[in-house]
């Protein structure tokens, strides 16, 4: 194994290169490494300057999240001892820039004198993501040197900047499209060769007389509501602000302590352990090393309705060539129409060029017969849910379909073995999930089925990646993961309102709680006749002697079927999402709570959060006893990207953690008495409550087995 840093003289430049997978990340000891060959360099009088450069993909990614939270070697060097003897140095120090240059790796680039890289290279400060703030220079550094208006847009936001912009910023001094390693060290040279003294940022703080009056207020109040419930973007503006006020060593004494108190926060651990659960969902256990899965270089997709519309647009942004197939002209002309509208939407928001848009329509076909799927490597069908429509559909998918494509259905909740069994090939069905608006929303439900081989998840794992979304395996069961927690989170809220609480009391509370929507609004949004058709195709299963409250089935039938009716839960002004409280559903509401005979009782904002949060908490338990989800973090990833759930409660599963499993599941127990079975603790959650375990220590025990 090669050392995780290296040096080597080229000519009169010294090259220390970090070489430390996946993604060069500053784990400990590897600003020890860097400052040993610093000193070196700056000792040997036959060098006359230094490049830092990065092995393999990438420069260095940042700190190591992976530390963060640990006890750390105080013997150790940290990346502001490393960035302090770069600031202090007598040579010359070019950072040389390839893949990403994020986080602390570009701080560590900010302490040296020159920085250059490759035309693909990404630069940002995505700390804010994982709940951070740049706290090693980064918020003081990056104002005085490119200004503080886009400093502060790329610190707050944590996006990337591309090279050209990083370039025309002063971000970087020089594009090198050639030989990254070759070029950085002649720039070196010339550097050394035709300079006495080399540019350094400066104490003095950053310029302020370009800003408006009030600017930094104005700021905070202009993302506060991108930013709801979150903690480190405004301290983000406070270290950019103290930038603009103090000299540097003030400043760097600052951001230090804002970034100690962003670090100690839970947002923080929340927001690090959604990173990790993402990059886990991944990775499917048990499928051989290497498997790719089949190469999917053309698509189809059965269905133009807003789902089929949805997931075609997904292949055509990624570059995959799609057919679309309906049964009728009208009806593929509606849902084409509805693809271009939201192009034209992106391209007159400037989000898209009218050049990719016109490549992405040119990647669309479409006709009207399932022949026409004859040659590609997956087909997704997305029609309505109904069983019959589909068996029909894969028997004919499996007739004219090539052998080795994937054959995949988008339900919601069908049986995926069920639809399997129609084809003579069950080892190449699979469940898609995807979620609406399916080119927007990030989570793809990956359901397996009993005969769904290797290959065939491995090809569509692969897919979920490269068309953009967070793929997460889960096995068949009503619902699968999300849908099935999804019921209880929906039937306590509407048992909520039937005791005496309004919907818009129930959305506040939950809102307030972090999540995107209130259930109702969500419903509202959603269409009421989805979950309606779900119910009624549910009802001759549902036992009889649980409790079920009709009045959404009741709201469904007055033809009131949420925003898309302009009347639902709530009702609408023309042309308006905003949610208006309805007397009339008020007072439908009060005359059921009669009808069953309950008295209606003040409920609190803390009940409908325990009565609607512990049944997913419940539930999520129960998935993972049947081992329909492989991981607690798993559950966190399909609620965090599907359901609006707060990133930074980390996913109703680390939230439970974080609440303590005890508390929950005594809390489930008196629901338990007080509401009946449906609060049926799970035997998991007791077991782990009894043990004063959490879900964390079930997947860190799972993934070392
Ligand atoms: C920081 O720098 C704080 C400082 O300001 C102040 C300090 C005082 N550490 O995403 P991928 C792993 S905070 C440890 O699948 P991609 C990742 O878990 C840091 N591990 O690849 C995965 O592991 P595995 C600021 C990391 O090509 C593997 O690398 N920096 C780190 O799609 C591949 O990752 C960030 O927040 C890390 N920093 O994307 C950058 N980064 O194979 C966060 C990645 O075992 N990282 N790993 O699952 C990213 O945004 C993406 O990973 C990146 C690559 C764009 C780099």
């Amino acid at each position: 194994m090669s050392a995780p840093v290296r040096f080597e003289r080229c000519r009169g430049v010294g090259v220390i290169t970090v070489d430390n997978p996946p993604v060069n990340a500053l784990s400990t000891g590897i600003p020890d490494g860097i400052m040993e060959h610093l000193r070196r360099g700056f000792d040997d009088p036959a060098i006359a300057a230094l490049v830092l450069i990065g092995a393999g993909r990438t420069f260095i990614a940042g700190a190591d999240i992976r530390e963060f939270g640990k006890p750390r070697d105080p013997e150790a060097a940290t990346l502001r001892d490393l960035i302090e003897l770069l600031e202090g140095a007598a040579k010359p120090v070019v950072a040389a820039m390839h893949g990403n240059a994020l986080g602390g790796g570009l701080e560590a680039a900010l302490g040296c004198n020159y920085r250059v890289g490759s035309p693909g290279t990404r630069y940002g400060f995505p700390e804010v993501k994982i709940g951070l703030l740049p706290g090693a220079g980064g918020t003081q550094r990056a104002p005085r040197l490119i200004g503080v208006e886009p400093a502060l847009e790329m610190i707050v936001s944590g996006d990337f900047v591309a090279s050209q912009r990083a370039l025309s910023l002063g971000l970087i001094d020089a594009e090198l499209e050639g030989d990254l390693r070759e070029d950085a060290i002649a720039f070196a040279e010339r550097a050394a060769a035709e300079r006495t003294s080399h540019p350094r940022i400066g104490s003095p703080p950053a310029d302020r007389s370009k800003l408006s009056e009030g600017y930094f207020e104005d700021y905070r109040a202009k993302i506060a509501p991108r930013a709801r419930g979150l903690f480190s973007p405004f301290l983000c503006i406070d270290c950019v602000e103290f930038a603009t006020e103090l000299p540097l060593p003030e400043g760097l004494q600052c951001e230090r302590e804002l970034f100690e108190q962003c670090l100690a926060s839970p947002q923080s651990k929340a927001l690090i352990h959604a990173f990790f659960a993402e990059r886990a969902a991944a990775k499917v256990p048990g499928l051989p090393k290497g498997l790719a899965g089949r190469p999917i270089a053309k698509a189809g997709v059965v269905g133009a309705g807003t789902m089929g519309g949805g997931i075609a647009m997904c292949f055509a942004n990624a570059g995959i060539p799609v057919h679309l197939v309906e049964t009728s002209e009208e009806a593929l002309a509606k849902g084409l129409a509805t693809v271009h509208r939201n192009y034209e939407r992106s391209v007159a928001k400037g989000r898209l060029s009218e050049e990719k848009m016109a490549e992405r329509r040119d990647l669309m076909t479409s006709g009207l017969s399932l022949g026409e799927l004859k040659d590609v490597d997956i087909v997704i069908e997305a029609v309505f849910e109904e069983m019959d429509i589909k068996i029909r559909i894969f028997e004919e998918l499996d007739r004219v379909c090539k052998p080795g494509a994937v054959l995949a259905t988008n339900t919601s909740s069908l049986d995926v073995n069920e639809i399997a069994s129609a084809t003579r090939r069950p080892e190449a069905v699979i469940g898609t999930h995807f979620f609406s608006p399916a080119n927007v929303m990030r989570l793809l439900e990956t359901v397996r089925g009993g005969k769904t081989s290797d290959e065939t998840i491995a090809a569509v794992m692969a897919l979920a990646k490269r068309i953009g979304k967070t793929g997460v395996l889960v096995g068949v069961c009503d619902g699968f993961v999300g849908n099935r927690m999804l019921y209880g989170y929906l039937r306590e809220a509407n048992f909520l309102i039937e005791e005496g609480a309004f919907p818009h009391q129930v959305d506040e509370a939950l809102v307030e709680f972090g999540m995107a929507m209130g259930p109702f609004g969500i419903n509202d949004l959603a269409g009421l006749d989805v979950g309606y058709r779900v119910r009624k195709r549910q009802a001759a299963s549902r036992p009889k002697h649980l409790r079920y409250s009709k009045i959404g089935d009741t709201i469904c039938e007055m033809g009131r079927h949420g925003q898309k009716t302009g009347k639902g839960w709530y009702r609408y002004e023309p042309g308006n999402r905003t949610p208006l409280r309805d007397p009339e559903i008020e007072a439908l509401i009060v005359e059921e709570s009669k009808a069953l005979g309950i008295a209606r009782r003040e409920v609190g904002a803390e009940e409908i959060v325990e009565r609607c949060i512990y049944p997913l908490i419940n539930e999520g338990a129960k998935i993972l006893e049947e081992g329909i989800a492989l991981r607690a973090s798993d559950i966190d990833v399909v609620w965090i990207n599907g359901y609006g759930f707060p990133r930074w409660c980390g996913g109703p599963m680390f939230h439970a953690d974080s609440v303590g499993l005890g508390k929950v599941y005594e809390a489930v127990c008196r629901y338990h008495e007080s509401q009946g079975p449906y609060w049926e603790p799970a035997a998991l959650l007791k077991r782990l409550a009894g043990e004063g375990k959490n879900f964390a220590d079930l997947d860190a025990s799972a993934a070392s087995a």
